[in-house]
């Protein structure tokens, strides 16, 4: 229903052929952002963010200008391998534990000491790329040689329904993770205060409240998002598998089981007797990443990669929140994912 084709891009552009181009929006002077998405992004509503930098609204959700034509590379170029996994987040709702935990059980055949492991040598983010953002960012047929041992693992910050028809018709599995609204917000905070090298002040919260509650966020609303797959999920829980990050805190055993499991690869009886899981669950461990080198020197994206980890705890949020936030994100909580099932 969403869906606005490549093909419907190019009649916008004709439809505007004769359009002074200086009605553009202000920051499609990206040169990654193609003449035709530059003539889309005019066409859709739009929004400035506190730091005046541009989002639109494609499909329901709000892109800034070059995660857009990552999108829509994407759409355009995308053909899953019915072996491909992709793991699923919104922002700051848990991605970086869940690419090491998949990443740890997809490597225990080829790496069973953990000497040598992929983690050491990389940040999560750096081994599964985000498919928008890294992998099409710059174009709709990327070489993808090096996703050449299967299962191919990416992940993504798009809502399900961006990627329901490159999907729909092949069994590749998709895992979400999804998180307390007002600790994801918190997270949220902290880390635009750290990538901005600003304090992590109450105006910036303020705005970041603000933002979350209006949905004109970076891949927002939230609850579109979340429930975009918890859908998807009760339609086909074969396929998508739906995680929730304060029940990995909770019982990590249990819940790295079943990603196991959901992934084809669950735990041997002597696996378990030989104490694996609780190793990887080590390994994995938001103490353990944070303290490896490699995640505290160098960037991912520009971003100093020890701004992925930060405090990991449950209900973070009431240090920050005043009552009256509190209630306010409640409330509209409530009455989005009101009918769908989906409790916070
Ligand atoms: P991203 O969207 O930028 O990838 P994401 O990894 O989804 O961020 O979320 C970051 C949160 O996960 C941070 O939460 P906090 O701000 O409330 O502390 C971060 O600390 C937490 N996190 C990162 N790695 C781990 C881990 N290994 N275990 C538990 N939590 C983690």
């Amino acid at each position: 229903m969403f869906r606005l084709k490549l093909n419907h891009i190019i009649l916008y552009k004709n439809l505007l052929t004769n359009m002074d181009l200086k009605e553009l929006p202000s920051n499609v002077g990206d040169n990654k952002i193609s003449e035709e998405t530059s003539i889309l992004i005019s066409t859709l509503p739009s929004h400035t963010d506190f730091r005046a930098n541009k989002l639109c609204n494609y499909q329901g959700s709000w892109y800034y200008y070059n995660t857009l034509q990552g999108v829509l590379n994407f759409q355009a170029g995308f053909k899953p391998q019915d072996t491909d996994i992709i793991l699923a987040s919104y922002p700051k709702s848990g991605t970086t534990w869940l690419k090491a935990l998949t990443v740890a059980l997809m490597e225990r055949s080829k790496s069973p000491s953990f000497d040598h492991h992929p983690l050491l040598s990389d940040n999560p983010h750096g081994i599964v790329p985000f498919l928008e953002i890294d992998v099409y960012h710059e174009s709709s047929s990327p070489n993808l040689a090096k996703f050449s041992s299967l299962p191919r693992l990416f992940s993504t910050h798009m809502p399900m329904h961006a990627m329901h028809e490159n999907l729909k018709d092949s069994p590749c599995k998709i895992v979400y993770v999804c998180r307390n609204v007002k600790d994801t917000l918190i997270s949220w905070w902290f880390f635009g205060s750290a990538i901005h090298k600003m304090e992590p002040n109450r105006s910036l919260l303020e705005s970041t409240f603000k933002a979350f509650c209006n949905g004109t966020i970076y891949y927002g609303p939230i609850w579109e998002h979340v429930l975009s797959y918890w859908r998807r999920c009760l339609e086909d829980p074969k396929k998508v598998l739906f995680m929730r990050y304060e029940e990995m805190k909770e019982e990590p055993r249990g819940q790295i089981k079943r990603l196991a499991e959901f992934l084809g690869c669950p735990f041997t009886k002597e696996e378990e007797d030989n104490g694996l899981v609780d190793e990887i669950l080590d390994f994995c461990s938001l103490r353990n990443l944070s303290g490896l080198e490699v995640n505290q020197t160098k960037k991912f994206n520009k971003v100093d990669r020890k701004n992925f980890f930060r405090k990991g705890e449950v209900g973070d949020w009431k240090n920050y929140l005043t009552p009256e936030m509190e209630n306010r994100l409640d409330m509209i909580i409530q009455e989005k994912l009101q009918g769908s099932g989906l409790k916070f």
